[in-house]
């Protein structure tokens, strides 16, 4: 009988989440993943503000698993201002995670923007609601609302006409909410602009392209991965969402190529990945299950949710087993990978849609609780199936 299993474990995003800690242990996990959002970015995480909030939540009978995550200053990320005091900072934060026995760390590097999306209450068939990116809104808003100086170079004739029809059929208060979605950043996002402040952080990066951006990352892991290696800390990269170049901002971590350059860059196993099918997903050249086979070594983490895409580009997030993900495959294979390292890694359901009694609350997007415990349910069952059928 095989042992190793994935550690069931739910985002929470501390004492203000709607979703209480004796939530998420109902839904059957052992495990939480969060983060001190209360912490400006680039400040230090002090030993006494962690042990406090893992206090909080063994005194709700679960470990704190993961931190998700620290952010990484955007001076790092554009190596310009105050970076390396940032820098300093980051491994100071690492030093004390490790100190108070919390030894996986996620972080991304995604310019500017964390996770985007343009619509947070899509009604799908059965009348939940899912998170959706619309291109065509997503390019309105980038054309007609921001208008990005030369943004129009970045899309077909096709992709501006569409967009154009778009734009034309929004009544103010929709083209606000586009903006606000954007903009405002979703729950866990790590910035918030507004409008004048958004077009300076892009401005940011002007000079900056993949390769620089590449660079800066590799960098950073420079810096950081000795002091995880000295505290026995498993740093994990979230990749793009979604995966690909956003207002002309460069996105480095969003194939298997790009996770290869990090790993031939610093080789360390402590340079590791948070393994989210749902933002690889989104590629339809990306192989979910051969990338798990690729990278086992390193998935430290994993966000477990599938999208359903259109031939334009458009995608929303479907039931976590339906949709363009094979998660049939893709949790035989983490089986696998658990099976020979001998170690339960840490997953999350991500995401969920909002439905039943959620429908009528105020949750945070993604977030809610039902839509979360549904999409575990079925992974839980997903992961039992494999194993008492032992076709591992
Ligand atoms: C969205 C999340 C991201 C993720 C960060 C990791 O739901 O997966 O916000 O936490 O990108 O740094």
């Amino acid at each position: 009988m095989n042992s190793f299993k994935m550690e069931q474990s739910m985002r929470w995003y501390g004492p203000d989440d709607p979703v209480s800690l004796s939530d998420i242990r109902q839904a059957g996990c052992s495990a939480v993943v969060t983060a001190l959002h209360h912490i400006s970015n680039g400040d230090i995480w002090t030993v006494e503000e962690i042990q406090n909030r893992k206090s909080t939540i063994e005194n709700g009978g679960m470990i704190w698993n993961v931190v998700e995550s620290v952010p990484v200053h955007e001076a790092i990320k554009t190596q310009t201002g105050n970076y390396k005091q940032y820098l300093e900072n980051y491994k100071c934060t690492i030093r004390n995670l490790a100190a108070c026995g919390i030894h996986t760390v996620t972080y991304n590097f995604m310019p500017v923007l964390d996770w985007t999306r343009t619509d947070l209450a899509y009604t799908v068939a059965d009348g939940s609601k899912a998170l959706r990116f619309e291109k065509a809104a997503f390019i309105a808003f980038d054309l007609f609302i921001l208008k990005r100086e030369n943004a129009r170079l970045d899309y077909t004739d096709q992709e501006i006409a569409i967009a154009d029809k778009c734009f034309e059929v929004m009544n103010a208060d929709e083209k606000k909410q586009l903006q606000r979605n954007i903009t405002a950043g979703l729950p866990g996002s790590e910035e918030s602009f507004t409008t004048e402040q958004f077009q300076q952080a892009l401005d940011a990066y002007k000079g900056i392209d993949a390769d620089k951006l590449r660079s800066n990352l590799i960098y950073f892991l420079q810096q950081v991965i000795p002091v995880a290696d000295e505290h026995d800390v498993k740093m994990v990269i979230h990749p793009d969402d979604p995966p690909y170049a956003i207002l002309g901002l460069p996105r480095v971590v969003s194939t298997a190529t790009d996770i290869e350059a990090l790993i031939n860059a610093v080789p360390s196993f402590n340079n590791g990945l948070c393994f989210c099918t749902g933002s690889f997903g989104v590629r339809p050249d990306n192989e979910l299950p051969a990338m798990v086979r690729q990278f086992g070594e390193r998935i430290n983490f994993i966000h477990l949710r599938s999208t359903r895409r259109n031939e334009f580009g458009d995608f929303y997030e479907d039931n976590h087993l339906e949709g363009d993900v094979d998660m049939y495959n893709v949790v035989k294979e983490i089986l696998q990978v658990m099976q020979k390292r001998k170690y339960n890694i840490p997953m999350r359901p991500d995401h969920g849609h909002q439905m039943l009694d959620d429908l009528n609350k105020k949750t945070n997007p993604g977030y809610s609780a039902i839509g979360r415990l549904r999409g575990l349910a079925e992974l839980r069952g997903l992961e039992m199936g494999i194993m008492r059928s032992a076709v591992i």
